[in-house]
């Protein structure tokens, strides 16, 4: 294997892995406030699936000769990127289910491609986070044409939380393609099969028709059907924001880091008792 060809994968199926783990937090902020029990075990559920997505893909990741521990100790120290929309925070119930369409409907739409990319380990892990992400998008869309059928009060809390997500929704893809570093080599090595524009685009074409039946709009004044190309018009993205999130500086950055380095040193029992238990087995064999 190409030596860049792995160090390619390795910075990529991380980063990714890092996005499902640090991406449980926004939403676990709503699982003691859901407002039924049917809602609660949905959202613990899908949360749930997030944590399994991170462990398929740190151990993908495994596959290419790091250790995950190595790969957890650049997420901690703040080395390695993670996802920029789970720099947002979740501010009322409607969030959950803009997170659930927008963010989970992104994370398809680029992961679809992924499920036939040129790593195995990665493809296959692919394959099944699908299959569960299209689920959670379609209890993103139900929540939120549940609440677009409720009080007005219920319909412009859904319309704010569309209103407040839907531009990092779109960063999701990355920067255009005329700025970004490695597609190119990544496409040639079949790693990415889409570019990030050309999966945007897609993204925006699916949302456009879907928000109408939610009877809800997308904040973008620029969106409108291009007969000649086939595809919806959309305004410019607000690249500014997105670099100062990658950069640190996000509304909630220091806060998600927090978390998860909480996690990690309260967990250390747990580790230390699974490694006890592991090794008094092994001598009983
Ligand atoms: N945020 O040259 P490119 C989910 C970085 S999973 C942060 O275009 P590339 C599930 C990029 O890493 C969501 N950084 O890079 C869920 C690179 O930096 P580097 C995660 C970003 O790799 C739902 C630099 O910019 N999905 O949501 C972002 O060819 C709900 C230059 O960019 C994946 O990771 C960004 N948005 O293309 C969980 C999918 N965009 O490494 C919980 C797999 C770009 O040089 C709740 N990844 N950067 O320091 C990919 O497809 C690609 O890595 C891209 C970026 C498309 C994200």
């Amino acid at each position: 294997m190409p030596e860049a060809y792995r160090k390619t994968l390795i910075r990529q199926i991380s980063q990714h892995a890092h996005s499902e783990v640090v991406g449980m937090l926004p939403e676990g902020n709503w699982i003691t406030r859901a407002p039924s029990l049917r809602r609660k075990v949905a959202l613990l559920a899908k949360i749930q699936d997030e944590a399994g997505h991170g462990l398929y893909l740190y151990s993908a990741a495994e596959t290419l000769g790091i250790s995950r521990e190595e790969l957890y100790n650049e997420l901690l120290s703040g080395k390695a990127k993670y996802s920029s929309i789970f720099n947002y925070p979740t501010l009322t119930w409607a969030d959950m289910g803009a997170v659930g369409w927008l963010v989970d409907g992104a994370a398809i739409m680029n992961q679809v491609a992924l499920c036939k990319c040129s790593y195995g380990p990665y493809a296959r892990a692919m394959v099944r986070v699908c299959k569960e992400e299209s689920f959670h998008q379609r209890q993103g869309f139900e929540l939120l044409l549940t609440l677009s059928k409720g009080t007005p009060e219920q319909h412009a809390m859904a319309q704010d939380a569309i209103n407040r997500w839907w531009w990092p929704s779109m960063m999701m893809f990355g920067p255009n393609d005329s700025d970004s570093p490695h597609s190119a080599q990544s496409m040639r090595w079949k790693i990415k099969r889409y570019s990030n524009d050309t999966l945007r685009q897609k993204f925006v074409d699916m949302i456009a028709e879907q928000i109408k039946v939610l009877n809800m709009t997308l904040p973008d004044p620029d969106l409108r059907w291009n007969e000649e190309r086939g595809h919806y018009d959309f305004g410019t993205i607000d690249w500014t924001e997105f670099n100062e999130v990658l950069k640190g500086n996000g509304p909630c950055n220091r806060e998600r880091l927090a978390a998860r380095r909480k996690a990690w040193e309260e967990g250390a029992w747990v580790r230390e008792a699974a490694m006890a238990h592991a090794a008094k087995r092994q001598q009983s064999f």
